[in-house]
C-alpha cells in the first residue's frame, strides 16, 4: 500500500521509515510530491493531525498518515503542547524551542519538572474520508537542566523518560521507538487498521 506520509518534520520522517518498513507500507513523503505543508489552526492535537493528513491526500491523490505531537510541562500548565514546534516563535529551530522552554522553567525543581510527549496519528483514504483512523500515544518523563545525547529531535536533549537515567537523545533509534508516543501511537494505530484499504 502506497501511503503518503504529511510531515516535513526529518525527525518524525525517520521514525515513520524504521517504524513502517516491516509492515508493508510504502511511505511516500509529501515533499517528494511537491506537497507544501498546511497551517496548523487546531487547537488540538487530533484536529491538527486530520488537518494535515487531509491536505495531502487532496493535494496527492492517495491515502495520507499524519503525526501531531508535542511535549505537555505540567508545571507549564500543559504548554508547549500543540504549539511545541512554534514554542520561539514560527520557524522556530529546536535549539530556539529548547532555549525557551528551559528559561520558563527556571527555578522549577526537579520534582515539578514531570511532563509527557503526546503524538496523535491520523490515517485517511482520502480528502472527504468519514472514517478516519485516528490513533494515540503518550510517554511520561521529566524535563533535565542541560541538554544530553545527540540522537532523537526537537526536545530530546532534555525529556527524561520515567525510569530512566538518560534523555531520549541518548537512547537509539530502535529503543526510542519501543518506548515513545510516536512508537506507542503506531502500535496503535497498527490494532487499529484491520482490513483498511
Ligand atoms: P509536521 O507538522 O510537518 O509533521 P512539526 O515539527 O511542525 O512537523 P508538530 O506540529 O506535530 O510537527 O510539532 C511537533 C513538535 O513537538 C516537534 O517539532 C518537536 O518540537 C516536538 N516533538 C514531537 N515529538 C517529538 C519527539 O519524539 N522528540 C522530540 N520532540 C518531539
Amino acid at each position: 500500500m502506497r501511503v503518503v506520509l504529511a510531515t516535513a518534520n526529518p525527525g518524525k520522517q525517520r521514525e515513520f521509515a524504521t517504524l513502517l518498513a516491516p509492515r508493508g507500507i510504502e511511505l511516500v513523503l509529501q515533499s517528494e510530491l511537491g506537497i507544501d505543508s498546511i497551517e496548523e489552526t487546531g487547537n488540538t492535537f487530533e484536529d491538527n493531525a486530520l488537518l494535515k493528513a487531509q491536505h495531502a491526500a487532496e493535494r496527492s491523490g492517495l491515502p495520507a498518515l499524519a503525526d501531531d505531537s508535542g511535549l505537555e510541562v505540567d508545571a507549564l500548565g500543559g504548554r508547549p503542547g500543540v504549539w511545541s514546534a512554534r514554542y520561539a516563535g514560527v520557524g522556530a529551530t529546536d535549539e530556539q524551542n529548547n532555549l525557551r522552554l528551559i528559561a520558563d522553567l527556571n527555578g522549577v525543581p526537579e520534582d515539578q519538572r514531570t511532563a509527557r510527549y503526546r503524538c496523535v496519528l491520523a490515517l485517511v483514504r482520502g480528502p472527504s474520508d468519514r472514517t478516519p483512523i485516528l490513533a494515540q500515544g503518550s510517554w511520561e518523563g521529566r524535563i533535565g537542566f542541560e541538554p544530553v545525547g545527540n540522537g532523537g529531535f526537537g526536545y530530546d536533549p532534555y525529556f527524561i523518560p520515567a525510569g530512566l537515567n538518560c534523555t531520549a537523545a541518548e537512547l537509539s533509534p530502535a529503543r526510542k521507538n519501543a518506548l515513545s508516543h510516536r512508537g506507542a501511537a503506531l502500535r496503535d494505530l497498527i490494532a487499529r487498521l484491520g482490513s483498511w484499504t
